[in-house]
């Protein structure tokens, strides 16, 4: 098998032994594995060639990309019978349309540098979120990323007009296109898209590109409740339109943690229980932009919907803003080990939501601390859980995540939520996926990974429970 292996990708690229934890440990730190090899193809048949062997041998394999995944999809598991295929050294960039406004790249390309390559042609790659400098195109893919851009541009899915994928079986098909129309068949992208590795190994993607806004313009503004930001968002979609680009929030405690953790970060803004940042972009002119953002913002205060607002003067301060919602996720991890809920539900249901399980929260579990931010443009929050202060996290996770998750996640399935917005399932959430889907829509998703992955060697263990 191994020899095969190197025969596939050359005796360098199958590491064996040594130090190994960039592969084997979750960016969370949550979960360590051990691989039976690292294997690192440098182009599409050679990932063919290691499938063939793995499905020879009926090898399990693990897809990894950057490994920056938050719910334990990308690392193999403790048995030391898994083959970790890395795609990082598949980072070329095959073709640039600009007629057509599409690229197309190798899976392991890193999402900044595709970003950079669209914005060396005057182009957009409108995907965008805290772990691009090291999460890739393929792991992008997919997990059908979302970030801080869906409100105006979708999730990775919407980007995405074709890809190239190596089956279980290591065939390669080859579904690359540039075409926004194609209604041939069935569609078998969007089939790999958001499967986790589960289906098929994603080699290549063509990405559609935006003409680059004239001027990206970033706000603050501060809010007493939730609901107001809600109010603060429908009054910024009625003004903004489709200029409106990013709209998330953020709790005095997520920003408290940064504070704590990230000292030196600037903050415009006094603490307030809430802070909303916005995001406007336009074909036209700064000028415009500002505008409209400054006679939102002044309706928003004049309406009692905001109690202060900061606009950025300069593309720095703007991207301080941005730094202080990305840096949340990092001073998380500062302040110890933690708990993560990536839900989506209604906009309009949000507040009553968080008002009711906040509450229900504390009863249950004295002293727990709510990190609660996200996307709320998207109504997506991540209804993170840290231990009470002073507790011994480790210790606390342990006795009590399981039935703080479970309470957390039977309030959002009774609210006609989703418990994976956009991080997608893993390890970590097969059981929650069991409980949330009707037993038709898993018999069905089970009857699409019997057909693609009959032998199971696909990411096993991973959105569907053995
Ligand atoms: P990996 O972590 O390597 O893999 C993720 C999953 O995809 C695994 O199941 C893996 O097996 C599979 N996979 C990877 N590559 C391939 C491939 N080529 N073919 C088939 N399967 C593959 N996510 C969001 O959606 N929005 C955010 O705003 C966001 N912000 C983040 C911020 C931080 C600081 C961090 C650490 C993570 C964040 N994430 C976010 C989560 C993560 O970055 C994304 O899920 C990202 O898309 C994963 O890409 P990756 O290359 O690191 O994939
Ligand atoms: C974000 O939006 C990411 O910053 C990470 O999705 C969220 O840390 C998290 O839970
Ligand atoms: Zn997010």
């Amino acid at each position: 098998m191994v020899a095969a292996l190197r025969a596939a990708v050359g005796e360098a690229q199958v590491l064996i032994g040594g130090d190994l934890s960039a592969f084997e440990q979750d960016w969370r730190k949550r979960l360590r594995g051990r691989a039976l090899a690292v294997v690192r193809p440098r182009d599409t048949e050679e990932v063919a060639a290691v499938l063939r062997t793995c499905a020879a041998h009926g090898v399990p394999l693990v897809p990894q990309g950057g490994n920056t995944g938050l719910v334990g999809g990308s690392t193999p598991d403790e048995s030391g019978t898994q083959v970790l295929l890395s795609l990082s050294r598949m980072n070329r960039v095959r073709e640039v349309d600009e007629a057509n406004l599409s690229l197309t790249v190798e899976a392991g390309c890193v999402l900044q540098t595709v970003q950079e390559t669209a914005q060396a042609r005057g182009l957009l790659l409108p995907l965008s979120l805290g772990a691009e400098g090291s999460c890739t195109i393929g792991g992008n893919l997919a997990t059908n990323a979302g970030g801080t851009q869906v409100l105006r541009y979708g999730n990775a899915r919407e980007l995405c007009l074709g890809i190239e994928v190596v089956t279980a079986r290591g065939e390669i098909w080859n579904g690359l296109t540039g075409l926004r129309k194609d209604n041939a068949g069935y569609d078998l992208r969007d089939l790999y898209i958001g499967s986790e590795g589960t289906l098929g190994v994603i080699t290549a993607a063509t990405l559609k590109l935006y003409p680059q806004p004239a001027a990206t313009l970033t706000a603050l503004a501060a809010c007493e409740t939730l609901a107001q930001a809600v109010a603060l968002l429908q009054l910024a979609q009625a003004r903004a339109g489709s200029a409106l680009t990013g709209f998330e929030v953020m709790n005095a405690f997520s920003l408290a943690l940064v504070r704590k953790h990230f000292p030196h970060l600037r903050h415009p803004l006094p603490a307030s229980p809430w802070t909303v940042l916005i995001e406007l972009s336009d074909a036209e002119s700064e000028a415009h932009a500002r505008d409209v953002l400054e006679r939102l913002l002044e309706t928003a205060m004049e309406d009692g919907l905001a109690g202060d607002a900061a606009v950025a003067e300069t593309l720095s301060q703007s991207h301080d803003m941005w730094h202080l919602r990305e840096t949340i996720t990092l001073a998380q991890m500062e302040e110890g080990l933690n708990i993560k809920h990536d839900i989506a539900l209604p906009v309009s249901r949000i507040p009553a939501f968080c008002e009711a399980t906040d509450a229900a929260l504390q009863q249950a579990f004295p002293g727990v601390r709510l990190v609660n931010f996200g996307h709320l443009g998207d109504g997506n929050l991540h209804y993170n859980l840290q231990a009470p202060e002073g507790a011994d996290s480790a210790a606390w996770l342990r006795e009590f995540e399981p039935r703080v998750s479970r309470s957390v996640y039977a309030a959002v399935t009774a609210a006609g939520g989703s418990i994976s917005a956009e991080h997608g399932i893993g390890s970590a959430k097969c059981e929650e996926l069991v409980r949330s889907k009707s037993p038709v829509a898993l018999g069905l998703m089970r009857t699409l990974k019997q057909a693609l992955d009959p032998s199971g060697i696909l990411n096993p263990g991973r959105v569907l429970a053995p």
